[in-house]
């Protein structure tokens, strides 16, 4: 008898950043045979989610669809917290046991789950009910993942991220300078670290750990973590990126395209802060002024709202129209969703400025566009030390967090042209 194909369920986590690799996987693993089943927790918190979900499928038509009702939490029960995501997250874990009964009908009977490091508590026990291996995607750098999984042993030591200390230590690896270390992590009550370090603990449940990385991107990080120096109760760790692309969901306004296709080899600078990073009104301002100092050409996507669906501003109100007027030959500021890989895919970008979310890190390193990194919150820091150590990218730690402090347009023009004549940094294969 020859085997039947796997079929595979995907259960992603909120958030655009989460949901791309998810998609990545699905399409990939679908082309290749398997049969393949994403889970998708309703109602979702952006708009981009569930359009890109509803595209995907229409794409796919062989991807069968689970939704499940995510229990809300009510406002005030998370006090360390009012961000979507986060409360998100915690409501789909709260909600993950709402899946038993489909998982344990599917047919053909599933043979296995990859599920976001961010459900790895919840997904658990009901796998191993079911009998159903689990494995965990990881969606962020491999040395955030590491944070991450030692997580319960740094917060168990009160001084662990003491002020005094200038770095926090974990085994195997290069420190992590305390600046890196995301807020939220110091408080231990706070949900996302407390969500944190519960999924931790699960890891070892695990059959196994597939990030999206590559082991010449995170080697002095992936060799210890594989060799069991890290932590000795992890499961395999499989690095699988960067995850192959699919044909994206294409945004309604492309008119920027033929201005793109117009420009010079490499002569245009991407500036992006991903999903949900809203940058203040004064920090647009000075971008722009850094944008026009620099002299580069450029594409500009701003956001200033967290959840797409609150953001109501149009361009006339985040920037003078005389800054518009004056660099209309030079760039285009472009509102809503575009399709970013098209973008970085897109001969004439020669830089990008970024938040440094891990799928952008990845979709950048797919073509070897060097970065700006400038890291607003959460893993980015981290990922951005790993983008700078990689020769993929520069990064003015001074800077800080995203909103700790205004960075003038000065220091933004300035580094905008390092950026883009900074030889060393297109050495990378790909461009
Ligand atoms: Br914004 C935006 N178009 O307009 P990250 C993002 N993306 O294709 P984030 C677009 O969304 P988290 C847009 O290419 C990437 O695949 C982008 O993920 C795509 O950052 C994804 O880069 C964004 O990981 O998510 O959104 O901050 O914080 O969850 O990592």
């Amino acid at each position: 008898t020859t085997a039947s194909p796997p079929h595979i369920a995907l259960l992603p986590s909120a958030g655009m950043g989460h949901l791309t690799p998810f998609l990545r996987l699905a399409s990939m693993l679908s082309s290749r045979s398997c049969t393949v089943t994403l889970i998708t927790a309703s109602p979702s918190v952006s708009a981009a989610e569930s359009s890109h979900v509803s595209f995907f499928l229409s794409q796919h038509p062989l991807v069968k669809h689970i939704e499940f009702q995510v229990i809300p939490s009510k406002p005030s029960s998370n006090p360390t917290t009012d961000d979507p995501f986060f409360l998100q997250f915690e409501a789909t874990n709260r909600s993950v046991h709402l899946l038993y009964p489909s998982l344990a009908s599917a047919s053909p009977p599933i043979s296995a789950i990859f599920s976001d490091f961010a459900v790895a508590s919840s997904i658990a026990p009901v796998a191993a009910d079911l009998g159903i291996p689990n494995y965990i995607i990881s969606t962020t750098s491999c040395k955030f993942f590491c944070l991450m999984a030692y997580l319960p042993v740094l917060l168990s030591d009160p001084s662990s991220f003491s002020s005094g200390l200038s770095e926090v230590n974990i085994p195997g690896i290069t420190p992590f300078p305390l600046p890196s270390i995301p807020p939220p992590f110091k408080n231990p009550s706070h949900l996302l670290t407390s969500l944190i370090a519960t999924d931790a603990q699960a890891l070892s449940k695990a059959k196994g750990i597939l990030m999206n990385t590559f082991d010449d991107f995170e080697r002095e990080t992936l060799a210890p973590i594989k060799s069991g120096r890290v932590l000795d109760n992890l499961p395999p760790i499989l690095p699988i990126g960067p995850l192959e692309t699919y044909e994206p969901k294409k945004e309604q306004d492309q008119s920027y395209l033929p201005w793109l296709d117009s420009q010079p080899a490499e002569s245009v600078v991407y500036v992006s802060f991903g999903s949900r990073t809203a940058l203040s009104s004064a920090q647009i301002r000075e971008l722009s002024k850094g944008l026009e100092r620099s002299g580069y050409r450029f594409l500009w996507v701003p956001k200033t709202s967290k959840v797409d669906k609150d953001d109501k501003e149009e361009l006339k109100d985040l920037l003078e129209e005389s800054f518009l007027d004056r660099t209309k030959n030079k760039g285009r500021v472009v509102k809503g969703w575009v399709s970013q890989q098209d973008i970085l895919e897109h001969p004439a970008i020669g830089g990008f400025i970024s938040h440094c979310g891990w799928n952008s890190v990845m979709e950048a390193v797919r073509k070897g566009i060097p970065m700006l990194a400038w890291p607003q919150h959460m893993d980015q820091s981290v990922n951005a030390e790993v983008v700078e150590k990689a020769g993929l990218g520069i990064w003015e730690r001074k800077w800080g967090w995203g909103l700790e402090g205004l960075v003038s347009g000065e220091e933004i023009g300035k580094k905008i042209v390092e950026l883009m004549e900074d030889e060393k940094l297109r050495v990378w294969p790909g461009r």
